[in-house]
């Protein structure tokens, strides 16, 4: 087969939806758009075990307390999953670690952003996994099998984490009044980082038109920026809170909600390691790696006897 040949396969399977799995010939770019994307994705998912982190000792009952410590775990298995994912392109995954902890690597822009009160573990739960599943509902038809099939289980728990957040924002904004204004204030605060995740404006990113012609992307930024603002604002209703936006207005001619500027330099600023916690995220990450050489270091040795003994009970 000629590299041409190979091409016109891989553009036919990409056509009739058939999964790319890792053995098949697939383009650099293609590879290379994969790796960054899906990367990221995972850094992603354990930078952002820390701002919910945050509050597992403070919980305020024992209920609220193992559920988002198991919410949490759940941030790391994603991760992991995300990881193996990127691994069958060929990357291994202390050169992805290395990526992140020299900030080289991008990981979502939310994460960088405090949690002050308990309120916020409702935000997060509510806006950022609510965010998150938006984006990666459509990813589990994504044209890469093990990135699809890792993303069906992930979005199954997402659910359940958007369901906690939700609950408990339904609780604070039935509660006292002083519930009801941190519920306010954190939705207050959590609502603009949460449309920036779906990244930039389609007419200034400059990997989705390819990423949607190879179905990595199903839906563009802006569109799922705007799913995810016609089904969150409903539910705002729901609890009594206002959208922090004076210019949200139902288009009866669009059929959507149109909403305010979303402040791009903010983005932008937090992107390039500017935003209020990107030094502490990425500090308290290469902490963790470096305190966790003693057990990689005992899981490695542990493995290696295991082999060795394997090997003389082969040769006995
Ligand atoms: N933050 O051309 P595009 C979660 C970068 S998981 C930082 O539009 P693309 C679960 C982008 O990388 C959240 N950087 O790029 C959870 C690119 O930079 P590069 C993560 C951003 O890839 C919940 C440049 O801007 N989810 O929350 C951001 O086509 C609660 C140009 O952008 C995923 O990663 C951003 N928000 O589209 C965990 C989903 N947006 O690489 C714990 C998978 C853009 O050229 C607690 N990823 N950039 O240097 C995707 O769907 C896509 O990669 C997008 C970006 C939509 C994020």
């Amino acid at each position: 087969m000629t590299v041409h040949s190979f091409q016109e396969h891989f553009d036919d399977l990409i056509d009739r939806e058939v999964t790319i799995e890792p053995k098949d010939w697939m383009p650099d770019d293609y590879r290379k758009t994969l790796i960054r994307q899906i990367s990221q994705h995972a850094h992603s998912e354990i930078v952002g075990m820390l701002p919910e982190g945050n509050w597992i000792t403070r919980a305020p009952s024992l209920r609220r307390k193992a559920v988002l410590l198991a919410k949490v775990q759940d941030e790391a298995g994603h991760g992991l999953y995300l990881y193996s994912a990127a691994e069958t392109l060929g990357v291994t995954r202390d050169t992805l670690y290395d990526q992140l902890h020299t900030g080289k690597a991008k990981y979502s822009s939310i994460f960088n952003y405090p949690t002050l009160t308990w309120a916020d573990m409702g935000a997060v739960g509510w806006l950022v996994d609510g965010a998150a599943i938006m984006n990666q509902v459509p990813l589990c038809r994504t044209s890469y099998g093990p990135y699809a099939r890792a993303m069906v289980r992930v979005c199954k728990e997402e659910s359940f984490h958007q369901r906690q957040g939700f609950e408990i924002m339904l609780t604070l904004s039935k509660g006292t009044e002083i519930q009801k204004k941190l519920a306010q204030d954190a939705f207050n605060r959590w609502w603009w980082p949460s449309l920036m995740m779906f990244g930039p404006p389609d007419a200034e990113s400059p990997h989705t038109a390819q990423s949607v012609r190879w179905r990595i992307k199903r839906l563009t930024n802006d569109e799922l920026r705007q799913k995810f603002v016609d089904v969150t604002v409903e539910q705002a209703k729901v609890l009594g809170l206002t959208v922090p936006d004076k210019d949200l207005k139902w288009n009866e001619e669009r059929g959507h909600f149109d909403f305010g500027v979303i402040n791009w330099d903010e983005f932008w600023n937090v992107v390039k390691g500017n935003g209020p916690c990107n030094k502490q995220r990425l500090e308290t990450r290469k902490k963790a790696w470096e305190e966790g050489k003693w057990v990689r270091d005992a899981a490695m040795a542990h493995a290696e006897k295991r082999k060795a003994r394997k090997a003389v009970k082969e040769a006995a």
